[in-house]
């Protein structure tokens, strides 16, 4: 199979581990720019450009979901520990508090994040909070406030002081009238969940206000998630994940999706690298401001499969989540992610790609592994 190595990956640190310790993620965010809010359009002060800083100082928000931590930890790497913010309405376990810059912040209290940008700052800001796909189905509200809201916090906050802005989209901004294998980047978008249109007014909402106000936002549409020592909350796909803490801890998983649900996933080092390349991309590769981003495409029994070639024993049964279901059948199965490719250069190198179309390599390519290698890559 072209994804046993990735998956072999996992499951060993997944064996390795303790036993993740995070929670469920449930946060919630914050935003503005200087023409909407409370700021005037001729005012002066806004702000600490990133030609300012030798690094960018970075605020992620949602920081103990399933991504903030890694993304927070390569790029402390990559900036320096002090220059990297992690932020969350939780509170932080004790090694990830000790690890470096951790505050409170909840993005849907706009002071507070305003206030968090101007006293430490901040030139980039990653806004992971969210609530995701099946948990928003269960409380709609709390959604349209944490991604909808929230975002427009965020948005504010991030044109008002000239921060570049990363929000992550993903296969949820897709619905059951969008070509499914593969996606394109452009296509007919109608999703049916209170996530897929909070991503899709996201992805809107960001490309308007980088156009209306020169805001510099950036986005990409993740698939599924797939990592060992942290573990993500109320989405879809978190099926493949919980299988390897399943498998280690009880030898015995039961699936909410039906063993032939094929969707896109991507292993979580992936993820980060394509966030930190799109973060550092020339703007004027840039041909658009919202990208898919492709590794793999499996089903669940495929990867029961794979997991039982570690786990010989591992017993999989199938317990039918109707709103989980729903949900996955109307999503994409593969991503078309050649624009990604061939803008700023990305490529997937842990996992294969399942999809027919070649890995060719480009003069995009090139150039981004030329930036990660000029003494700035991530160890
Ligand atoms: C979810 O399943 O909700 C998320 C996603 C793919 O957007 N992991």
């Amino acid at each position: 199979m072209p994804f046993i190595r990735a998956f072999s990956k996992v499951a060993k640190q997944a064996l390795l581990s303790p036993g993740c310790g995070c929670q469920p993620i449930t946060v919630a965010v914050r935003t503005i720019s200087f023409s909407p809010r409370q700021v005037t359009s001729d005012a002066s002060f806004h702000s600490v450009s990133f030609s300012e800083t030798d690094h960018p100082k970075v605020l992620i928000t949602g920081g103990l979901g399933q991504l903030g931590v890694g993304l927070a930890t390569m790029l402390r790497k990559r900036f320096g520990n002090n220059n990297v913010i992690l932020s969350d309405i939780r509170k932080p376990p004790s090694h990830i508090f000790h690890s470096g810059p951790f505050i409170y912040s909840d993005i849907l209290d706009y002071k507070n994040l305003r206030e968090i940008v101007v006293n430490n700052r901040i030139t980039w800001l990653v806004h992971y909070s969210a609530l995701l796909s099946a948990v928003g189905e269960s409380n709609v509200a709390l959604a349209r406030d944490v991604n909808i809201t929230g975002l427009h916090n965020v948005l504010d906050i991030a044109a008002e002081h000239g921060l570049r802005l990363f929000v992550p989209s993903t296969i949820g901004a897709f619905g059951p009238t969008s070509p499914r294998n593969p996606t394109p980047d452009l296509c007919v978008q109608r999703p049916r969940t209170i996530y897929g249109v909070s991503k899709v007014h996201a992805e809107l909402m960001g490309e308007y206000y980088h156009h209306r106000y020169g805001l510099d936002f950036r986005c990409l549409r993740y698939p599924g998630i797939i990592s060992a020592d942290s573990q993500p909350g109320g989405g879809t796909t978190d099926y493949a994940v919980a299988i390897f803490h399943d498998a280690v801890k009880t030898g015995k998983f039961e699936c909410n999706l039906k063993p032939d649900t094929r969707l896109p996933m991507m292993y979580i080092d992936d993820c980060l690298r394509a966030t930190v390349e799109m973060m550092e991309a020339p703007a004027d590769t840039l041909s658009m401001r919202t990208y898919n981003i492709n590794a793999m495409s499996f089903s669940p029994e495929e990867l029961a499969q794979e997991v039982q070639k570690q786990l010989p024993d591992l017993e999989v049964t199938y317990d039918i989540d109707q709103v989980r279901q729903a949900i996955a059948d109307s999503w994409p199965m593969n991503f078309d992610d050649s624009n990604a490719r061939n803008d700023w250069g990305w490529n997937t190198t842990t996992t294969s790609r399942s999809s027919s179309r070649p890995c060719s390599t480009t003069s995009a390519q090139t150039r981004a592994s030329q930036r990660l290698t000029e003494g700035k890559e991530v160890a």
